[in-house]
């Protein structure tokens, strides 16, 4: 049996996703975020990282995202949800599976850092210092990446149905994140990067994933 081990409010509803989208029997273990936002500790009885998402499975630990689902649709997917080896499709398939916790992550979790570091605990002499070294970080740096990433986002998404060419793949399930990070987190408004925002509410509308939410639990992305 397949088991997620589940923290609310995070990348592991991707994964339930997944297994709604292939109809694969799983179960769920819960595991619930610390006042501080950090998963609780006996997530790393499960994998010394202590992160989420992870599953167990078959006597076998696998943790990371883009791993987790690659694994789960090369073991039980039967051929969907991944384009055939030695496709264009693959290749951009196994781009987008990277690009998503490689490139733009990042970048979404920094600009999230950085925007707390000023409302921090410190003396208050201290504080317009953070500020002003959040606010530059910010500006000279985050945003016009951000800008850069967003707007090539929404050009790859004017070239095909779906990131990895006309059919819905995984590589749709591991992007969906960082896209909804952006849209809370980054400022990309819909009228500026409408085929970002259409993607969205096209997932948004897909049957396994409203199931996947009421298997999860209300998700909002931090
Ligand atoms: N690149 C990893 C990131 C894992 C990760 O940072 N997960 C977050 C949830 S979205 C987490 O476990 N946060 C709680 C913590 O760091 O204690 C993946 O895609 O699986």
């Amino acid at each position: 049996m397949i088991t997620v081990h589940h923290l609310n409010n995070s990348r592991s509803q991707r994964v339930l996703w997944l297994l709604e989208e292939l109809e694969l029997p799983y179960e769920i273990v819960r595991y619930e975020r610390q006042p501080d936002m950090l998963a609780p500790p006996s997530l790393r009885a499960v994998h010394p990282l202590g992160k989420s998402p992870v599953i167990t499975d078959d006597g076998r630990t696998v943790a990371e995202s883009g791993a987790i689902l690659e694994y789960l649709v090369e073991r039980y997917g039967m051929g969907r949800l991944r384009p055939e080896r030695g496709t264009e499709e693959r290749l951009r398939f196994s781009y987008w599976m990277h690009y998503a916790e490689g490139s733009l992550m990042p970048l979404l979790v920094m600009k999230l850092v950085f925007g707390q570091i000023p409302r921090g605990p410190m003396p208050f002499i201290v504080r317009p210092v953070a500020r002003g070294i959040s606010d530059k970080v910010q500006s000279v740096f985050l945003q016009p990446q951000l800008v850069r990433h967003f707007a090539y986002l929404e050009a790859e998404l004017g070239k095909s149905s779906w990131f990895a060419g006309e059919a819905f793949t995984a590589a749709d399930i591991q992007m969906s994140f960082p896209l909804e990070a952006m849209s809370v987190r980054g400022g990309g408004d819909r009228a500026k990067y409408p085929r970002i925002h259409t993607f969205l509410d096209r997932i948004h509308a897909r049957p396994a994933y409203q199931r996947a939410l009421t298997k999860g639990g209300p998700f909002e992305v931090l």
